[in-house]
């Protein structure tokens, strides 16, 4: 199985509207929701890619009772969550049907205590050794050590499972130099990380700082990657208009899935940008449109960057 941690998980509300105004008041359209937070979405995802995934990090009060209940009936996904005594944060993204932007609010999620947070590192490695691979996925709640995705490198490394990070912030400045399979920041992240606004020495730099590669979402333009076989670009043939919400999870997903079928780097970005636009394309985070990522896939141009630096 593809073992996927979200320490902050979350219920997922998704509203549609019309048309988003400030400073007014919104009929919605339509109410949507999901268990979320990254982990959660990778795993749905990949259990529709044919992946056994289990799930852990923390559940807990009403909102966390009912995360659980959705997703018990999600196939291919198994609940290792532990229970916590705050409540799981929900997540807000409103969907403006005219345009198609999105806006997002995520709640800070519920204070963990030091004895959760220890029980959480005990269940951890024990979950490791029946794992072929583990994405350490999204932000911290509060109460959780900043150098946490550090430590779960580290575990994860000494038991020999291949460790996919995303997150961002000091997490991530912390956790790349444990030195995890791959990184997947999005641009604003890699900005943040590396001081430079110019993707390709910011991608390089990243992976210089630990990661053996690093996969960089660049929103619509799709991903940018420093990896052992070089720099690739991955483009999607053309803007898809829809939710963006959770396509940065779906491109974490293919990337699990590529890990542990030893695809070649290029077949990898090439699924995770089809499968990222799909999801785009699909009404809300975790979910894709099935059709729209089997076309896609032999459409994705991948180029080689001009090596250097
Ligand atoms: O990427 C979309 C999403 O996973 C939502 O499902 C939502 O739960 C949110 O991101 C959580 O992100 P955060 O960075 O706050 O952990």
């Amino acid at each position: 199985m593809i073992l996927t941690v979200t320490l902050n998980t979350a219920l997922d509300l998704t509203y549609r509207v019309p048309r988003l105004t400030p400073h007014s008041s919104h009929r919605v359209t339509e109410v949507t929701e999901r268990p979320g937070g990254k982990g959660l979405n990778v795993a749905r995802v990949l259990a529709a890619l044919g992946h056994e995934s289990t799930v852990t990090g923390f559940a807990g009060g009403a909102t966390g009772r009912a995360l659980r209940e959705q997703l018990a009936t999600a196939p291919g996904v198994r609940d290792a969550l532990l229970d916590v005594a705050g409540a799981t944060r929900r997540t807000i993204a409103v969907v403006d049907a005219e345009s198609g932007d999105t806006t997002q609010l995520n709640e800070p999620g519920p204070l963990i205590t030091p004895d959760e947070w220890s029980g959480f590192l005990a269940s951890y490695e024990q979950l490791l050794p029946s794992a072929a691979a583990v994405a350490l996925c999204g932000s911290l709640p509060p109460g959780v050590p900043v150098g946490a995705y550090a430590h779960l490198v580290r575990a994860a490394r000494a038991a020999g499972v291949p460790v996919l990070l995303d997150t961002s912030g000091e997490p991530l400045r912390r956790g790349i130099a444990a030195r995890p399979d791959i990184v997947k920041p999005n641009a604003d992240e890699l900005a943040e990380l590396t001081g430079s606004h110019e993707p390709l020495r910011a991608t390089r730099d990243a992976r210089r700082r630990g990661a053996h590669a690093v996969v960089a979402s660049l929103g619509a333009k799709g991903l940018l990657a420093a990896t052992p076989d070089g720099a690739l670009r991955a483009t999607p043939p053309a803007p898809v208009r829809g939710n963006p919400t959770g396509a940065g999870d779906s491109a974490v997903a293919a990337l699990l899935a590529g890990l542990v079928e030893n695809t070649p780097w290029r077949r990898r970005l090439a699924s995770a940008v089809a499968l990222s636009a799909a999801t785009v394309l699909a009404p809300v985070a975790g979910e894709f449109d099935r059709e729209a990522y089997e076309d896609l896939l032999d459409r994705v141009s991948v180029t080689e960057q001009a090596s250097a630096a």
